[in-house]
């Protein structure tokens, strides 16, 4: 089964343009506790290359492209974000790496926890053991 969850939103258009409606337990399946975004990234840049220990998130690239690659420790999947009316939901145990930024890329992500710096794995060995530990935990 592949590793990429997509939440394809409603778009309400009419003739003035178009508007996308996000909201906790309907198109976003979790407590919408924080929201950030990255944008005026660097040619050639690369980001993330870290997993999350307990925290489901929802990315929408809303303006330009970019390429979220998630890893279970078992396999990798990825997917171009190319449009604000598709999310990408990342959640469980779940390295990611965020490649190919397009100049004029807005990506935001709506978190289910605030942040806090000691839910990040930032190391792979690191990720690759509590991969092993939730898949056979010390009974
Ligand atoms: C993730 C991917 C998709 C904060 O102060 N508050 C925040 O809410 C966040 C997300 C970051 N920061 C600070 C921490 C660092 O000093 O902003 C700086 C850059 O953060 P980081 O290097 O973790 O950014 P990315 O782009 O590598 O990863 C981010 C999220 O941190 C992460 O949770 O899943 O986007």
């Amino acid at each position: 089964m592949s590793l990429i969850k997509l939440i394809t939103f409603d778009v309400h258009g009419d003739d003035r343009g178009s508007l996308i409606a996000l909201e906790q337990y309907q198109n976003i399946p979790f407590d919408i506790k924080r929201i950030y975004y990255i944008f005026d990234t660097k040619p050639g840049v690369a980001r993330g290359f870290h997993a999350h220990k307990n925290l489901q998130q929802v990315a929408v690239c809303l303006k330009g492209q970019c390429r979220i690659m998630l890893d279970d420790g078992q396999r990798t999947d990825d997917v171009l974000l190319d449009s604000p009316a598709k999310g990408l939901l990342i959640d469980g145990l779940k390295w990611r790496e965020m490649h190919d930024f397009s100049e004029d890329c807005v990506l935001m992500v709506l978190a289910s926890e605030v942040y806090d710096e000691s839910d990040y794995i930032r190391d792979y060995d690191d990720f690759k053991r509590a991969v092993k530990n939730e898949n056979s935990p010390v009974k």
